[in-house]
């Protein structure tokens, strides 16, 4: 058994594996970057370790430095949580070859299916079926038109060695072939470094349905539960639940017997995820996330297993502690991702300082959050504040049950998922399950998160500073009455920095702070800040003539370049801000006269 793990991870999976490690009687060890020194999983655990920087890159993804602490802390294992690291082959075999225990697939594994032809042909050896396609790459663009004239249009253009949809094409009609093949390799390119390409049936309204497999290294496999996670925009997924709905008990078996058999048919170790394609009864092998997933949670809640214990438990080379037989499936249970994005204006990222939070609790509610109240959110990293996960009887009370959960929810600071949450567990849709991988983006669209219903809801942040008629900056916030003995909340605008009654504003701690505006949205004389990020390049000096529309900085926010442009014509008097520094909403970063 192992005495002490270190988890190359940070937010709430660092919390949930080191949660496990603790009741197996396990030391944990964290990691952190410079911005996380004090972060909540680096409090939680029993030690510490710097690895210096801010970015992932520098810190999360710093191999050398990662190896350094797993020798300094002497941990016998090393748990790798999603994202980062936990598919990275390199790193396995650095951890194996230090002598210590990778708690996760054999890197060979991590390899066949990391490549997307690879992983098709794993599939088909096992006797399962991927989405009629191609394995080997297109090296013209009539093999495009020649597979659509057999297996009918639309034709998906897919990356060979890519993934989680990036640059993925489809071509509806023969005559779009040859551009989308292009535009695909280019996209393949420059996201994978690898322009390869290959082509399937393009399926028009599929439902996400993935399998949990577990496999130890006696060669047992086991499936445990099916999840639908289909509620999910531009590839980030806002929904999961377990068992998925509406499947046959012949078609559920089905899937899960050929998730095993894929998973052991190449050669797969621990915890997995074979991610299926249904449509119309039919299921298709798509590919298999060798890592345990963020919606891992809702098959523990419906089998009473703890996923990473027995991660743990076969790493340390123990058989299963469960057969095909032994697994028994309970009841419904729901996930919700809180993220800090903002619907009403297309998930924008909402970095900041939570202010307050109060978690909802009660029957059948569980939380896996990665931040307490006073924490910030850092622009740096993922935004996933935590998931919030219940279980109940049935779907129909598990929906019940997380719409009330999500009423308790308070948190400010930073604007959340919760209000999209809401609208779309309410979506008659869902709750028919008649929802597909399109669903929220081409179905529900984008104006149900925007409508007031949507926004109004409780559990957003304070909104972002209105103008009152003389130009104040106001607040939102919520505040208690009485009228009659009788308590009522209502919301009001009050002045930003009033004498007394609103809380302070929320402190930020960034890098560095510039100077804020008033909060009006730029307008003429001033160029301020759109959304929260980094400047990245000034483009004028002070004294520059600048014409309406000319480009004035480059600021990266949402891992995106934005030229931010001047709204006159005129002198530049005053430039605020250099590259590298961080500025919030509304900030003025230049002054034009
Ligand atoms: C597909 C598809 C329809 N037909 N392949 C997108 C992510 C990547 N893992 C595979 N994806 C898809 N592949 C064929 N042949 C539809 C999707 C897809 C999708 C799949 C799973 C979850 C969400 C999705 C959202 C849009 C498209």
């Amino acid at each position: 058994m192992l005495q002490k793990i270190l988890i190359a991870n940070r937010g709430e999976i660092a919390i949930r594996v080191m949660r496990t490690c603790r009741e197996l009687g396990i030391a944990t060890v964290a990691v952190y970057s410079d911005l996380d020194r004090d972060a909540a999983h680096v409090r939680f655990a029993d030690e510490a370790y710097a690895l210096g920087g801010q970015t992932a890159a520098e810190s999360y993804l710093n191999t050398e430095a990662i190896v350094r602490a797993i020798e300094t802390s002497g941990a016998d294992g090393v748990h790798p949580g999603y994202g980062f690291f936990s598919e990275n082959a390199d790193f396995a075999r650095a951890v194996a070859a230090d002598g210590v225990t990778w708690i996760g697939p054999p890197p060979e594994a991590i390899e066949i299916m990391g490549d997307k032809i690879s992983s098709r042909l794993a599939a088909a050896r096992s006797n399962v079926e991927s989405v009629p396609g191609t394995t080997t790459p297109i090296t013209d663009p009539a093999e495009i038109v020649a597979f659509g004239e057999e297996h009918g249009f639309p034709v998906a253009i897919k990356a060979a060695y890519g993934g989680g949809g990036r640059g993925m094409k489809v071509v509806a009609r023969a005559e779009d072939a040859e551009s989308a093949f292009a535009s695909a390799q280019r996209e393949a390119q420059s996201y994978f470094g690898r322009s390869e390409c290959y082509m399937e049936r393009y399926l028009t309204r599929p439902r996400h349905v993935e399998l949990q497999i577990f496999t130890d290294t006696q060669g047992h496999g086991v499936y445990l539960s099916d999840r639908d996670c289909s509620a999910q925009r531009r590839h980030q997924k806002l929904i999961e639940e377990a068992p998925a709905p509406a499947l046959s008990p012949e078609t559920r078996r089905a899937m899960g017997e050929a998730a095993v058999k894929v998973a052991l048919g190449c050669g797969y170790v621990n915890a997995g995820t074979v991610e299926m394609l249904y449509q119309d009864g039919e299921f298709f092998f798509l590919e298999m996330n060798t890592r345990l997933q963020v919606e891992h949670c809702v098959t523990e809640e419906i089998t009473g297993l703890d996923l990473v214990a027995e991660q743990i438990h076969v790493a340390s080379g123990e058989p299963l502690s469960f057969t095909q037989e032994s697994v028994e499936r309970r009841g419904h249970s729901i996930e919700c991702r809180i993220n800090a994005e903002d619907p009403s204006r297309s998930f924008m990222p909402s970095p900041g300082t939570i202010s307050r939070l109060r978690l909802p609790a009660g029957p059948g509610v569980r939380w896996d959050g990665g931040y307490h109240e006073g924490d910030a959110i850092s622009q740096y990293y993922d935004n996933l504040v935590g998931k919030l996960i219940v279980w109940a009887p049935d779907r129909d009370r598990a929906i019940e049950r997380m719409l009330r959960a999500l009423d308790e929810f308070e948190i400010e600071g930073v604007r959340t998922t919760i209000p999209a949450h809401k609208v779309l567990l309410a979506h008659a849709d869902f709750r028919a399950a008649n929802h597909s991988t399109k669903w929220v983006e081409d179905e529900v669209g984008a104006d149900a998160f925007t409508a007031p219903a949507a926004t109004a809801a409780t559990g957003t942040a304070p909104a972002t500073a209105a103008e009152a008629e003389g130009g104040a900056p106001l607040v939102e916030r919520t505040v208690p009455v009485e009228v009659d003995g009788r308590r009522f909340s209502v919301r009001v605008w009050l002045p930003e920095f009033p004498a007394v009654a609103a809380p302070a504003a929320p402190a930020r701690s960034k890098p560095k702070r510039v100077a804020t505006s008033s909060g009006s949205s730029g307008g003429e004389g001033t160029v301020s800040a759109p959304m929260q990020g980094t400047i990245v390049q000034v483009l004028v000096a002070v004294g520059a003539q600048v014409e309406a529309g000319q480009a004035i900085l480059v600021l990266e926010a949402m891992k995106m370049e934005n030229h931010i442009a001047s709204e006159r014509t005129g002198t530049v008097v005053e430039i605020r801000v250099t590259a590298g520094d961080s500025v919030g909403t509304g900030d003025v970063m230049a002054v034009i006269e």
